[in-house]
C-alpha cells in the first residue's frame, strides 16, 4: 500500500470506530503543503492559547477538551486523500475544519467544504492571490473564510463555533480577548508615558 493509501485507510477505519466525542479531535487543521506551515501556524497558536491540545494519535486521546489535528492534504496532488478526509471528518468526530491553501488554485478549502457539508469549513487563503479561489463558492455551497494568512482568526472562529454549546470554552475565549485588550493597554501606557522617541528606542 502507498503512504497516501495507508493514510486514507486509517481515516476510513477511524470513521468506523465508535469513539466518544471527548476522545476525538474537535478541529481539523488541514493545508495544501508543508510550505504553508508558516502562514498556517497561527491556527495552532490560537488553539494552543485556548488550551486545546494537538492530538497526534487518533487511538491515544488527550486528557480534557478540546483537541485538534493537523494534516497536509493537497487538492491536486492527493485529491483522493482530500476526498477521504472530508468524507470521514464528521464520523471521525471532527466538528469544524480549518483549511488553508495557497497559490492561484487554492481549492482545498472549497472542495473540502463541498464534500464535508454540512460540517463547517473555515477557509484560509494562504496568499493574497488565493483569496478569490477560496471564497468564490456558488449559492448553496457555503464556505466561511478569513483574509489572506489570517489562520489565527480562522482557528478562533472554529473555537467560537464549538463554544456555542460550552460556557467554559466561551470563558476561555473571552479571557484570551481580555489578554489582547491588556496588551493594547500596556503598549498605549508605555507609548504615552515614555514618549515616542524613548518608546521607539526601547523597542528597537
Ligand atoms: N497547493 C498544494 N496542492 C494544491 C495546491 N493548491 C498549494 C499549497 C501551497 C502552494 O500550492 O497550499 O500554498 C505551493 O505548494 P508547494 O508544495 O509547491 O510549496
Amino acid at each position: 500500500m502507498t503512504v497516501v493509501g495507508a493514510v486514507i485507510a486509517d481515516l476510513r477505519a477511524q470513521a468506523e470506530t465508535e469513539c466518544p466525542p471527548d476522545e476525538t479531535p474537535d478541529v481539523g487543521v488541514i493545508m495544501g503543503s508543508d510550505s504553508d506551515l508558516d502562514r498556517m501556524a497561527g491556527a495552532s497558536e490560537a488553539l494552543d492559547a485556548l488550551g486545546f491540545g494537538e492530538q497526534t494519535d487518533y487511538d491515544d486521546p488527550l486528557e480534557g477538551r478540546y483537541s485538534y489535528e493537523t494534516w497536509v492534504i493537497s487538492a491536486h496532488r492527493t485529491p483522493d486523500l482530500m476526498y477521504a478526509y472530508a468524507e470521514t471528518a464528521a464520523d471521525r468526530g471532527v466538528d469544524v475544519i480549518v483549511a488553508g491553501a495557497g497559490g492561484k488554485s487554492a481549492d482545498l478549502p472549497n472542495v473540502t467544504a463541498s464534500v464535508a457539508y454540512p460540517l463547517p469549513v473555515i477557509g484560509v487563503p494562504v496568499h493574497e492571490k488565493s483569496v478569490d479561489s477560496v471564497i468564490g463558492m456558488p449559492t448553496g455551497a457555503p464556505l466561511v473564510a478569513v483574509d489572506a494568512g489570517k489562520s489565527y482568526n480562522a482557528a478562533l472562529s472554529a473555537a467560537q463555533m464549538l463554544a456555542v454549546s460550552d460556557p467554559n470554552l466561551r470563558e476561555r475565549i473571552a479571557n484570551l480577548r481580555d489578554e489582547r485588550r491588556a496588551d493594547v493597554g500596556r503598549v498605549s501606557r508605555a507609548l504615552h508615558d515614555r514618549g515616542v522617541a524613548a518608546f521607539r528606542s526601547d523597542d528597537g
